[in-house]
């Protein structure tokens, strides 16, 4: 079932949300439904504040090519465990903030450990478009969002309209 995406601004974006203690079936249930709303938002990621979801729960899938297959992570309470000096630019957008795009830096390889959606411990170190992506959605469980590394006219500029967006889409 797919879930409606909160807009910012909206204070549910601005919370640092709650470690998942057990990973039951109805939280798979909402991984299941998260990754069902980025694919056909489409995104490459999601993060559980995004749908209203107060728990450490990210989803994302960064295989961008048809050819190659989709690979769908899910994590609960992902965790950057180590993070390297060299950094690399990416052009990222937010589902929370729709067509609105802004380069942002961030190390360009993380080692992220998380919990499976068996409860099994998971680590893996990515680069690439993955860092970017997974950093991004771990910003979303801290109340960060990527407008919140850029200067502050920009990050005013980029509210005002994605709140002109929101009123919009409210009204249709
Ligand atoms: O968290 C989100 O709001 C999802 C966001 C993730 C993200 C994008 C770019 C850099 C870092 C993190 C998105 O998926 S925005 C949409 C997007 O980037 C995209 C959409 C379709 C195809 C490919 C990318
Ligand atoms: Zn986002």
């Amino acid at each position: 079932m797919k879930r409606p995406i909160l807009i910012h601004p909206d204070p549910r974006l601005k919370k640092v949300v709650d470690p998942v203690t057990d990973v039951t079936d109805e939280l798979r249930k909402v991984a299941d439904d998260m990754l069902e709303t980025m694919y056909d938002a489409p995104g490459i990621g999601l993060a559980g504040p995004q749908i209203g979801l107060m728990s450490r729960l990210i989803v994302l899938d960064c295989v961008k090519d048809e050819n190659e297959s989709p690979r769908p992570l899910v994590m609960f309470n992902p965790k950057v465990i180590a993070a390297s000096d060299e950094k690399s630019v990416y052009e990222e957008g937010c589902l929370s903030i729709p067509e609105q795009y802004a380069e942002v830096e961030r190390p360009a390889e993380v080692t992220v450990e998380w919990m499976d959606r068996d409860g099994n411990p998971q680590s893996e170190t990515f680069d690439k478009l993955w860092a970017t992506c997974v950093q991004h959605e771990i910003d979303h469980l801290d109340g960060k969002l990527f407008i919140d590394y850029l200067s502050p006219m920009k990050r005013q500029m980029m509210t005002r309209k994605s709140q002109k967006l929101k009123r919009e889409r409210a009204r249709a």
